[in-house]
């Protein structure tokens, strides 16, 4: 382990994360894009933090996060841990759990002990860091800590701040798993625990209203048998709408749009943007636009569906079996639609593309096809409405813009009424879902994508963040 500041009299900050935020890019370490950096950042520059994370199997890294003054302290897990604690207990069984069981849960008790195991050595790690510096606040992060709460207040009297970064289901089915009680306790470790939506916070205080009977429910807050009270609360994440905006104007994003505008000249097009995760609705997705193709002769060689998925949990087998529907039904439509001498209809990438790609195909899509059939929140949504209306002004009124449609089963849609709504598992809805935004009049389209992106950029990650912290 490496890596704390010298302690200062400004407040402290621990972070604790599965991973942490950085990779190794040839032999030089960078710091990994993602919300909770960019959230951080600005904090960084005024609290000493140190950030607790698995080292992802590397002995060497940086003592400071690149670029900041913030502190990397690594845990290092063995393979077996990896395969137990991580592939196992965090992804083959909490996950389709958490996700309204849209994949099965498996539970297995040798990866529970391993999942204990871990969350100890993160507290271990986060406590020892943390007695280096001054007054700490400890900040949990997601599913795969939710004893670390608990196992923190056992050693320090410090804040201690949680936050769910995926749905917390309905009492009814997180009462299935064995080791439930244990969960709720570990999450009541905490000061405050936060979720996307308030929905979520209602099913977590309604399984500990349920399933522990030394609890008492006081309005947002769970009082404990000791007198202990626990907060609960609803703080939709978001995106550095600043940021996200800037680049969809810079000189690189707007030279690649062009490319692409000529590759797909005379076509409109769809976008799917997200990791090949069965709780994103990709196969369902598919469908729904071939089912749009054998309705809509009219469409044939107008349309086309860009998706773009990147690689992720490629040891777990049920992620193998997604792989391998999505290359089929990919393979499918295109037999079943492709004119002789005519371009595709389903333009597949297996692969994560650069920020810069992503911009553009963002300002690329007439659609954005945001269609999980569960998730915690979806960043794309806010990245897409972001993005397009950065572009708006330079557009004119007759071009329109790009419409969102979205999935009522995304955190995301708590916050975004105006966009195209669907129920994903509706492959008939989601198909007049898709036609009816395709032929929204271009005002209507500028006037919703207007109250999205003004709705995201008053509620970004900075918001979130102080929301998060705020004593
Ligand atoms: P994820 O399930 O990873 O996050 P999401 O919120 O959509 O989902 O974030 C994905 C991020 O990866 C976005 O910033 C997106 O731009 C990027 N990305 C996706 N596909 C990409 C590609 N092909 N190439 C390049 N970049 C790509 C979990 C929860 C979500 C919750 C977030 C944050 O599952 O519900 O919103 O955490 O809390």
């Amino acid at each position: 382990m490496s890596g704390t500041q010298p302690r200062s009299e400004e407040p402290g900050l621990v972070v604790l994360s599965n991973r942490l935020p950085v990779s190794r890019v040839g032999n030089k370490w960078q710091t990994s894009a993602g919300g909770l950096v960019t959230a951080l950042l600005p904090l960084v520059s005024t609290r000493p933090t140190s950030w607790v994370g698995w080292d992802g199997g590397s002995h060497k890294l940086p003592e400071k996060l690149p670029g900041t003054d913030a502190g990397l302290v690594g845990v290092g897990l063995s393979r077996a841990d990896v395969k137990a604690y991580y592939d196992g207990f965090s992804n083959a069984t909490l996950w389709p759990l958490f996700h309204d069981l849209v994949g099965t849960p498996e539970f297995q008790r040798s990866w529970w002990e391993a999942y204990q195991r871990v969350n100890r050595s993160f507290a271990e790690a986060a406590l020892k860091t943390g007695e280096e510096l001054s007054s700490p606040t400890y900040w949990v992060q997601d599913y795969q800590l939710m004893l670390v709460p608990q196992l923190l207040r056992a050693g320090t009297d410090a804040p201690v701040r949680y936050f769910l970064h995926i749905p917390f289901p309905a009492p009814e089915l997180f009462a299935r798993l064995p080791w439930r009680d244990q969960l709720l306790r570990g999450l009541l470790g905490a000061d405050t625990v936060s979720f996307h939506t308030e929905h979520y916070r209602r099913n977590f205080v309604r399984a500990c209203a349920l399933l522990l009977t030394d609890v008492t429910v006081r309005g947002r807050d769970i009082v404990l048998e000791d007198g202990r009270v626990v907060h609960t609360q609803a703080n939709p994440i978001s995106i550095d709408t600043t940021d996200f905006a800037e680049d969809a104007r810079s000189e690189e994003v707007t030279g690649r749009l062009q490319r692409l505008r000529r590759q797909f000249a005379g076509r409109r097009v769809l976008l799917g943007v997200d990791r090949l995760d069965y709780t994103k609705g990709i196969p369902e997705r598919l469908l729904a636009f071939e089912r749009l193709l054998e309705d809509r002769e009219d469409l044939h060689g107008r349309v086309c569906l860009v998706q773009i998925a990147v690689p992720s949990r490629g040891d777990v087998e049920e992620y193998q079996r997604l792989r391998d529907l999505v290359d089929q039904l990919v393979g499918r439509i295109n037999g079943r639609f492709t004119r002789p001498g005519e371009d595709v209809p389903v333009h597949y990438f297996h692969r994560g593309v650069a920020r810069e790609d992503l911009l553009a195909y963002y300002l690329l899509a007439d659609l954005m096809l945001v269609t999980p059939l569960k998730d915690g929140m979806n960043l794309v949504a806010k990245e897409f409405v972001t993005v397009q209306h950065a572009a708006l002004s330079a557009r004119s009124a007759t071009e329109g813009a790009g419409a969102l449609v979205l999935s009522e089963f995304t955190g995301a849609a708590d916050e975004m009424p105006q966009a195209y709504l669907c129920n994903p598992f509706d492959l008939d809805g989601v198909s007049a879902v898709m036609a009816t935004a395709l032929s929204a009049a271009p005002e209507e389209r500028r006037r919703r994508l207007d109250l999205l992106a003004r709705r995201v950029r008053r509620h970004d990650i900075h918001a979130w963040a102080e929301r998060e912290l705020d004593q």
